[in-house]
């Protein structure tokens, strides 16, 4: 029988080449192309090792868990040069271009792709044989999104990538805590330590360069759920900002952390509302009837942001803006009218074909947000015959939907005209040597969603590869002893062991804290202080102080944390994760002293865009060792021309008229 057991960890240790962190769409990406240009390297003489670890099970992890009903990203016969001009008006302006053109003119092959695996991917009439690659002609519902029958959309593109890289380099339910510097260059990552979240072990890996791809932060905010709803979110709980945490912990630049993304939400099931607007062509009043958004258009002047604004063509965050002030005013709820959208597409349509259309309605969500389903049914709520309430969520950090917080990574080698100051490295690779990122993890970047994070899990597959051959002669070695490491990941359990006799309630103790109850107070400062939802996301000055300072003795908490079990031990570290992606964010908002994202959140001590100070990034640097940020501006580059006419031009249904 072995010595080994809850309290005394196995501890393995091993050394690949490349470790690619997560199993998400980014990671999929990446295991898919990697195979490519290892063989390539191995031809000229270069053997290279490849590992992929995941926290939880490929088939169903991250995002994509629960399925998707739309690619949103595709261009079609689009050029990628309106599509950089559509993220940058969605994300006011601010964004890395050259990142966002390379995801454009690569995300296409990834969808072909993706149909060639099995996935269902609409088409126009008499169209339906044919693949997209083909000719077939996808139905769209708005200018870049595709719809799909994508209930087991990430089972396929799973499956795909564990082809590619093979079982036998991929380990599930490891959960990564730590990233390792260099112990002879601080600048550069030498490996990672986490553990098994189903046996007592854990794993210390040495490597030449890593895919950090862990998604994005979920849960740092009190959510609108409670009680038996709790965990109910719209993007996954088990996104626990462990991408930016460990980033930072290891000393790579953030940019644009002050971004969130406080998506519009059907109310209580979290359903997303692009199909809703874009295929359906529902309209949104406010409690008495009115279209709000027409009648509140002339707000966006007030605080400057009508510039981004213009026309028909509106950020995601000023949709919220307009809807935020009904709901502040008290002419809330804000209905989603579904019967009437409905009822207009069904004018021309046969009995066989509006029972079709009432089905795509249900499955719109069964293949996605399935508790949509469940708040419509367990409120008989027929969408066909009732309007939905919508209500904006508590905020998400993410850089690969409709918000652009992240990672700096240097960008592509080969577009023209390239600033300085945007390319030091290998593509996505940050600021530290071998860390790369993709997906939620690469900053000002946004706009990605599910096939441009799987495409720039590509991109980085490439890039990583050369960076290793490059880097042969280089051996990494660890900088802190094993043991150390050992006691710290295992310090949770060690808590709970030694003091678990204290109190005769287990959950009650002095000695220490339950990583739930932990996660409610830093929801509760998020919430309170740094513009969550019960302050209508507003914050100020002295409110982010405050919040600094609980931060703080909440981090120096952390060390209290307790795990009975595997379990929480796992709740523990992501939690420990979503402390230092909480305090990214606050120390950005704190340092951007404009409004950037009205409708996201609002400095109310400077409510306004303020683009003669503040159109640029905010990039910052964490010192582990000191706990202390560092804060800057960083230049932002115009490199697509600015077009008037083509300026957002897919943002069709967002306009006043419309809404
Ligand atoms: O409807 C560790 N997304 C949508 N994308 C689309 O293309 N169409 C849509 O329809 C989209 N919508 C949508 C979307 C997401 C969700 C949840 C809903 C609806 C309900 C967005 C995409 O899903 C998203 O952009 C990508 O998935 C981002 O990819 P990536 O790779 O950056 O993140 P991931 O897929 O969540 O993967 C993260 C992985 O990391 C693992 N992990 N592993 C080891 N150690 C740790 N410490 C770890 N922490 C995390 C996870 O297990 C996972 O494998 S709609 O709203 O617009
Ligand atoms: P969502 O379902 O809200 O996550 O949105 C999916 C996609 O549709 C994203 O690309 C959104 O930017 C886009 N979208 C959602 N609502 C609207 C709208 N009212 N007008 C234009 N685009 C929208």
């Amino acid at each position: 029988m072995s010595e080994h057991g809850f309290g005394n960890p196995e501890v393995v240790e091993e050394a690949v080449d490349i470790l690619i962190i997560g199993g998400g769409m980014a990671a999929c990406g990446c295991a898919f192309e990697i195979r490519r240009w290892i063989d390539a390297a191995k031809k000229e003489g270069h053997e290279i090792s490849v590992k992929l670890v995941d926290k939880a099970a490929m088939d169903r992890s991250g995002a994509v868990a629960q399925g998707l009903s739309a690619i949103n990203t595709y261009m079609g016969a689009n050029d990628p040069a309106d599509y950089v001009r559509y993220v940058r008006g969605d994300l006011m302006g601010i964004t890395r271009e050259d990142l966002v053109y390379d995801v454009g003119r690569h995300v296409d092959d990834s969808v072909h792709h993706f149909e060639k695996w099995g996935l269902p991917i609409w088409k126009q009439e008499g169209d339906e044989g044919k693949s997209l690659k083909e000719g077939g002609k996808p139905v769209n519902s708005g200018r870049w999104q595709i719809m799909i029958n994508g209930e087991s959309y990430k089972w396929i593109v799973a499956e795909a990538a564990k082809k590619a890289l093979g079982n036998s380099r991929i380990q599930e339910r490891i959960f990564i805590v730590k990233l390792l510097n260099d112990k002879n260059d601080s600048s550069r990552i030498a490996g990672a330590a986490g553990f098994s979240v189903r046996e007592d072990k854990i794993h210390i890996y040495r490597f030449k360069a890593c895919l950090l791809v862990c998604g994005g932060a979920v849960n740092i905010f009190r959510p609108r759920s409670v009680g038996e709803g709790m965990g109910r979110a719209w993007y996954p709980v088990w996104n626990a900002g462990s991408t930016y945490a460990m980033a930072a912990e290891a000393g790579a630049e953030l940019t644009l952390m002050e971004n969130r993304f406080v998506p519009n939400r059907f109310k209580d099931g979290y359903g997303p509302v692009g199909a809703w607007f874009l295929l359906f062509g529902a309209k949104t009043k406010n409690a008495f009837g009115e279209n709000y958004a027409e009648k509140n258009y002339d707000d966006l002047k007030a605080i400057n942001a009508d510039q981004y604004a213009a026309g028909s063509r509106m950020g995601t965050c000023l949709r919220n803006h307009l809807m935020l002030k009904e709901l502040r005013e008290g002419r809330g709820p804000i209905f989603i009218d579904t019967p009437a959208a409905m009822a207009k597409l069904a004018e021309n349509m046969t009995p066989k074909e509006i029972r079709h259309l009432e089905a795509e309605a249900w499955e719109d969500f069964l293949d996605m947000t399935i508790s949509q389903c469940g708040v419509w049914a367990g409120e008989n709520i027929e969408p066909d015959k009732e309007m939905s309430e919508l209500m904006p969520t508590e905020p998400y950090l993410l850089g690969s939907h409709a918000g652009c917080a992240g990672i700096w990574v240097s960008g592509p080698e080969d577009l023209p005209n390239m600033p300085e100051h945007y390319h030091w490295g290998y593509n996505r690779m940050s600021t530290v040597k071998g860390l790369f990122t993709a997906g939620d993890g690469v900053g000002a970047s946004g706009h990605k969603f599910s096939s441009g994070s799987f495409a720039e899990g590509r991109i980085a597959a490439k890039a990583i590869v050369k960076y290793v051959i490059d880097n042969a002669d280089f051996t990494p070695e660890i900088d802190r002893p094993v043991a150390d490491i050992v006691a710290e990941l295992y310090r949770p359990v060690k808590n709970f062991l030694e003091h678990k006799d204290y109190a005769t309630q287990q959950d009650v103790n002095p000695n220490y804290i339950t990583p739930k109850m932990f996660q409610m107070r830093l929801q509760k400062i998020m919430d309170e202080y740094v513009a969550g939802i019960s302050t209508g996301y507003q914050t100020n000055g002295p409110m982010l102080e405050i919040a600094e300072r609980k931060l703080q003795m909440l981090r120096e908490d952390a060390q209290n944390m307790r795990a009975k079990d595997l379990h929480e031990l796992l709740r523990a570290w992501e939690n420990y994760h979503r402390i230092i992606a909480a305090w990214a964010h606050m120390k950005h908002i704190q340092f951007r002293e404009e409004t950037r994202y009205p409708g996201y959140y609002y400095r109310a001590d400077y409510r306004a865009v303020d683009d003669d100070s503040w159109k640029c990034f905010v990039n910052s640097r964490y010192d582990r060792d000191t706990g202390t940020w560092k804060l800057k501006k960083v230049k932002w580059e115009c490199l697509i021309s600015f077009d008037p006419d083509k300026e957002a031009p897919g943002m069709g249904h967002m306009g006043p008229e419309q809404l």
